[in-house]
Formats: structure tokens, sequence, C-alpha cells
């Protein structure tokens, strides 16, 4: 997770996994939950929500990475463990972190970017003053972007969240913000790229404000609330299907580093999801069950892994659809949709 200093990646990592912990209803009747690996990493974060919701107090800024191990469960059965990275935003501007960033980079599932409502909002409203620290923002997922062709590789799914999203005045200005960020990213959104990418809103309350430190408006830290899930939900959807590769390929591709039979999974893996959604939402139901059914045919003993995998993306399905715009090679692949 990346985002410039202040677009509220603590606020967003404190609220969600706080909120994610109680479990939270997708939008086909099933819960899921995340909980921490490692309870010491949980210490911080709780702290923070308290001194959120008892004193009111907005949580310090960040200045070294943060790491957080989670296991996650579909109705109480054990589906994926992940590690989200969270990374100082004043760590986008500094070269000398430049090399350890890109490393880790090429061994994620996915990525989330942060972009501030407020900054967003400046920009709509023709004030350029914030302009140059965006410009490094957008410089650096193109820094990154080359990286990763350099090497050959492909970029891992990526969703872009506007945070603070209270703060638009209208739905207009939301509007506005996409459109502005989906030309700004042309390097995710454009044409050919074959990137699979998401743009969503979120927010942790209502007329939320900061006063000197102190939280003032409603803050409103419930998993159903604000989108918050979203980001996580579309990282760990892509992260599933890299697990799938994985399963299939027999174990192969976790071993892996940046070479043509890792370039080939992702890929594929890329081009799975995206059929997965389009069958997914013009409901061509038969098929959606059929691709399950061949693949557990091909590989021996991996057909409950498999058909765990498959219960997890069938779950976050509906919920991800509803709460993101998704794209493919620049191409909106829901629209007025109808998922079965
Ligand atoms: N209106 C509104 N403001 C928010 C929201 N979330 C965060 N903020 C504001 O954004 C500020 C910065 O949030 P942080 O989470 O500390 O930002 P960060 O990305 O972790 O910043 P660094 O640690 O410096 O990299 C907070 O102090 C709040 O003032 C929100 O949902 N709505
Ligand atoms: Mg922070």
């Amino acid at each position: 997770m990346i985002g410039l200093r202040g677009s509220g990646k603590t606020c967003f990592t404190t609220a969600m996994t706080m909120a994610m912990n109680s479990g939270i209803k997708l939008d086909d009747g099933s819960v899921f939950n995340l909980s921490f690996a490692d309870l010491q990493q949980m210490a911080p974060l709780m702290n923070a929500y308290m001194g959120m919701t008892n004193d009111r107090n907005w949580p310090a800024s960040t200045d070294a990475k943060n790491s957080y191990d989670f296991n996650s469960s579909l109705s109480l059965r054990r589906v994926l463990s992940f590690t989200l990275l969270d990374y100082p935003g004043g760590w986008l501007t500094d070269p000398n972190h430049m090399s350890e960033m890109l490393q880790e980079f090429n061994e994620c599932a996915s990525i989330i970017v942060l972009v501030g409502a407020d900054m967003l909002r400046q920009f709509i409203h023709g004030n350029m003053g914030l302009y140059p620290y965006f410009s490094m923002l957008q410089q650096f997922t193109q820094n990154v972007i080359s990286e990763f062709d350099k090497e050959g590789s492909v970029f891992p799914p990526t969703i872009i969240a506007i945070t603070k999203s209270d703060e638009f005045a209208n739905e207009g200005e939301i509007k506005q913000a996409y459109d502005f960020l989906k030309q700004r990213f042309a390097a995710i959104f454009a044409v050919g790229t074959n990137i699979v990418s998401g743009l969503t809103h979120i927010q942790l309350g209502n007329n939320l404000k900061n006063n000197e430190a102190k939280i003032e408006g409603d803050l409103i830290l419930k998993p159903e609330f604000g989108n918050l899930s979203i980001p996580i939900l579309f990282s760990l959807y892509a992260s599933t299907f890299t697990n799938r590769e994985n399963v299939i390929s027999g174990g192969k591709i976790a071993g892996l580093k940046l070479t043509e039979a890792k370039k080939t999974l992702l890929e594929s893996q890329n081009q799975n999801i995206i059929k997965r959604l389009r069958d997914r939402i013009s409901g061509r139901q038969k098929r959606i069950e059929e691709t399950v059914i061949d693949m557990s045919r091909t590989v021996e003993g991996a057909k409950e892994q498999l058909s765990n995998l498959s219960k997890v993306i069938h779950s976050i399905e509906p919920t991800l659809i509803n709460g993101t715009e998704l794209y493919y090679n620049g191409e909106r692949i829901n629209n007025g949709e109808r998922i079965n």
C-alpha cells in the first residue's frame, strides 16, 4: 500500500483492520473476517483505534514501514494468509528507498494506491499548488511500471482508492476526481497495458475534520460503511488467483523470481481474473462452474484447495463488482452489471 504523506494510510489500515476483525457480511451473505497472525503487530493499531474512538485523536504521521500479517476466513473457514505492507508517504519521494520498494513490489499480489480527496478537490477546483506532490506519486508509479517492463514482468492488479471521500461536496466532484485519476494515471488505465485495475473511494465517517490533531465530525468505523473493505477485498481477490495459479502449477510459482515462467503465469492470472469477472457480470454461470471442474481434473489432489479458493472468489465478487469501477486495458469491465 502506497500513498503520499497524509493520504490516510494509517487511518485506513487502523479502521479497516479493526472493522474486518469483527467480520464483514459480503453481498452473498457469507461473513469474511481478518485476524492478526501476530498479536504484537495488532497492538499499535489497537492503540490508534482506541485513540480515535475514545480520545478523538487522529493518529500521528508514520516514518517507518509497517508490515501486518493476516489470516482470513470465510464463514469461519480459514482461507488465505497474506501480508499488508504500509510504506511511509515520505519513501515515495526518497530515492534511497526505491530499490527496496521495487524488489518487494515484484513479489506482491496486488498494489493499493491511496490518494486523498482533499488533494483531488484542489485540482478539480483549479488550484495547482499541490501539483508537484501529485506529480511525484505519478512519477513513482511510472518508474515502478517501467521497472516491471524492463524485467519483462507483468504489473500486478492495482486499486486506486480515494480516501477522505466525505470531503467531496457532491457526486459531481467524485466523478471529476475519478476522471482526473484515470487521466493522470494513464499508465495504469491505458489501452494495451494489460493491467487489471480498480477505482473506488473510501471514508471513515461524515463531515470529518482535523482540528489540531483532534477529530471533529462523525467517525463511523463499521465494516459496511464507507467502502472500507473494498481495497483489501480487491487485493485478496487478486491474491486468490495467484494462489490458484500456484496450486495449478504444482507450487512452482511461489519459488519463481522474475522468470519467463512466472511472467506467463501472471499473464494467465490477469486474463483469468478478467474472463472470470466478465462471465460473472454477464451471468454465464455454467462457464464459471466448468472452469473450476476442469481445473480440478487436471491437478491430482488439488481439488479441495481449488474448490475452497473458488468459494472465496465467488463470495468476494459481488461486493467487489458493486463497490469498484473495474478496468482492464483501460476498458471498463463492470457497467450496468447483472450478477448471478
Ligand atoms: N475527512 C476525512 N479526513 C481523513 C479521513 N481519513 C484520514 N483523514 C485525515 O488525513 C490525515 C492523515 O491521515 P494518515 O492516515 O495519518 O495519513 P498517512 O497516509 O498514514 O500519512 P504518513 O504516515 O505521513 O505517510 C488524518 O490526520 C486526518 O486529518 C477520512 O476518512 N475523512
Ligand atoms: Mg501513516
